[in-house]
């Protein structure tokens, strides 16, 4: 399997409660290196584009409002197939149904408060990443 990127958000949920370095040490322990990463307050513009694919979702604007609700950690993993390895660390979208010991199962609160974003594709996380980081920023 080929080194990849995938871009990765801390949600404002785990940012509350303090748990950035929890959800850290859970990508770290599975082999994903942080190779870049900054706090940031989204605003409503930029979470908006960055949803725009949920645009006709009834929980779209519960969504942007939320991911504007507190700071949040976006940040760009690094390693072999690292696109499905998170999404495999992050687990399944409603904690409900995410399995045991995946950050989710752990730390959502529910299936619109659940902790972290992941990239679902290599071309999503492309975008994700240039949407949030400039070239240089990435230290691999
Ligand atoms: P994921 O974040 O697992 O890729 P997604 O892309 O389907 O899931 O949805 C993006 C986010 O939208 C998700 O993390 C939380 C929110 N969301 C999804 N389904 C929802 C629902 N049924 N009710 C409330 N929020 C929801
Ligand atoms: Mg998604």
């Amino acid at each position: 399997m080929a080194l990849e990127r995938t871009f990765s958000i801390i949600k404002p949920d785990a940012t509350r409660r303090n748990l950035t370095g929890a959800i850290n040490a859970k990508f770290e322990e599975a082999g994903l290196r942080i190779i870049a990463q900054k706090r940031i307050q989204m605003t409503k513009a930029q979470a908006g584009k960055f949803y725009e694919v949920h645009a006709e979702r009834p929980f779209y604007g519960e969504l942007c409002d939320f991911m504007c609700s507190a700071p949040v950690v976006v940040q760009v993993l690094e390693g072999e197939g690292a696109i499905a390895k998170n999404r495999e660390i992050m687990g399944a979208t409603n904690p409900a149904d995410a399995a045991p010991g995946t950050i989710r199962a752990e730390f959502a609160e529910s299936v619109g408060e659940n902790s972290v974003h992941g990239s679902d594709a290599p071309e999503t996380a492309a975008e994700e990443i240039a949407y949030f980081f400039a070239g240089l920023e990435l230290v691999g």
